[in-house]
């Protein structure tokens, strides 16, 4: 299903008025509202092929209708997503759930859709069809050599994969580690993984870089190799210049301060970027923003503050993505939800006053920081995110439009209303 421009124009008439008045309101109280517009409307964020069907717990999944049954539907999809909000112009292939066989016309598919192949993800930690050995013990950690090198040589083709398609990085997530104490020797498990990671990133072409997502538990729920941003940055650093450490939110322990996490990342040049989602318990994998949006408001000025700092371009020199899919909601209105939320956030984060916010820190006073960091989170930047889609043709209000489209029913027509994506 393809949104023609002036349909999207005609409904956002309807809005324009209310539109105006709340967006003139905000932008008389904001000094740079035109550079902010500028920012919101570079900012892209990546949407994972396996996300745009019901996701599914191991007690079960509950197939929704109209789910993209070929990576062909899933380009189609987040096309869809882009045409409403402008801000999902990318997508991210997970290898094998995602192969693109034909990978010019792919690329042209998705050009036509003004999508961009964000990073190539590898799969180590399922065992495929006709597989020679097994990841049940881990896949780059693994004892035995063969299946060590059966797991590189799959990264190295998942890097051939993403370079048919302009990937320009490889996302290395790894389920390695032991269920029980006493199961795997910690040091020799680090070394074999490493040495593992070194082939692999010897494959890499110039342009690219590697990706270490960490993650504190599941599958694994002993030890995780890759286990925190801690083994993350030395897998990283060991590796070299074009290696990174890849946050997940939802991949941490309870209540881990995962700004200081990623300020401290990026003074070091070592942080790759993100995997947008929330959750309340673990890698609950819930929409963006849906639990803790102050949280993620303090994670932007971190990152606002530290590639300020670094020069760094807000919206290419950071990998951002969103990575949740779960049982309950329609996929695409779910990530139409997750993309706003990081959208409030950044564009939050965009408002905090750098510059007093020092000089509080500079005189204790804390109470004026916090002050600033309040203010900024609790103003309402919708209006200037609505504002910045409509300036890039896109919808005033993607969600509402989705329905009064009955977008999902379009899709249904076609697809059928018993489906089920590929994917997690
Ligand atoms: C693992 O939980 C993870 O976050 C990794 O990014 C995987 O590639 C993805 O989920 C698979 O759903
Ligand atoms: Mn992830
Ligand atoms: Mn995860």
């Amino acid at each position: 299903m393809q949104i023609k421009k002036e349909t999207l124009q005609e409904l956002n008439q309807q809005h324009l008025a209310d539109h105006k008045k709340q967006f003139d309101f905000i932008a008389l109280q904001i000094p740079n509202v035109e550079n902010i517009l500028q920012k919101l409307i570079a900012f892209q964020i990546a949407i994972p092929s396996w996300a745009l069907g019901t996701g599914g717990t191991r007690f079960g999944r509950f197939p929704g209708g109209g789910e993209p049954s070929s990576l062909e539907e899933k380009i189609e999809d987040v096309g869809l997503l882009h045409s409403l909000n402008q801000s999902s112009g990318a997508i991210s292939l997970h290898i094998p759930w995602d192969i693109p066989e034909d990978a010019n016309a792919i690329k042209a598919l998705a050009a036509r859709y003004n999508l961009k192949f964000d990073a190539v993800n590898s799969n180590t930690f399922q065992d495929q069809p006709g597989q020679a050995f097994s990841y049940k013990y881990g896949s780059l950690q693994h004892v035995d050599a063969n299946v060590r090198r059966q797991a590189i040589a799959h990264n190295i083709e998942v890097i051939k994969h993403g370079e048919a398609l302009g990937s320009k990085a490889l996302t290395v997530w790894l389920s390695d580690g032991s269920c029980f104490p006493g199961q795997l020797n910690f040091r020799e498990a680090f070394k074999r993984t490493l040495e593992s990671l070194q082939e692999i990133y010897k494959a890499l072409p110039a342009d690219w870089k590697i990706f270490i997502e960490y993650k504190a538990f599941e599958p694994n729920f002993y030890s995780m190799t890759v286990g925190d941003w801690g083994q993350s940055y030395l897998f990283s650093s060991k590796l070299g210049s074009k290696a990174y450490s890849l946050v997940d939110l939802g991949h941490h322990l309870p209540n881990a301060n995962i700004e200081q996490i990623v300020s401290l990342l990026m003074m070091e040049d070592k942080l790759a970027g993100f995997h947008f989602n929330d959750s309340k318990y673990g890698d609950d994998d819930l929409t963006v923003g849906s639990i803790k949006p102050y949280q993620l408001f303090l994670i932007f000025k971190e990152l606002v503050e530290g590639m300020d700092a670094k020069g760094l371009d807000h919206a290419t020199d950071l990998a951002w993505m969103i990575d949740a899919s779960h049982n309950v909601k329609d996929p695409l209105e779910d990530l139409l939800q997750s993309t706003e939320a990081i959208m409030i956030a950044y564009a939050r984060a965009l408002l905090v006053d750098a510059t007093t916010l020092q000089q509080a820190q500079q005189e204790n006073d804390v109470v004026k920081a916090q002050e600033i960091l309040q203010s900024a989170f609790l103003t309402d930047v919708r209006p200037i995110i609505a504002e910045a889609r409509m300036l890039s043709g896109g919808a005033l209000r993607p969600l509402e439009s989705f329905r009064v489209l009955n977008a999902r029913g379009e899709l249904i027509k076609v697809r059928g209303n018993k489906t089920l994506a590929t994917g997690l």
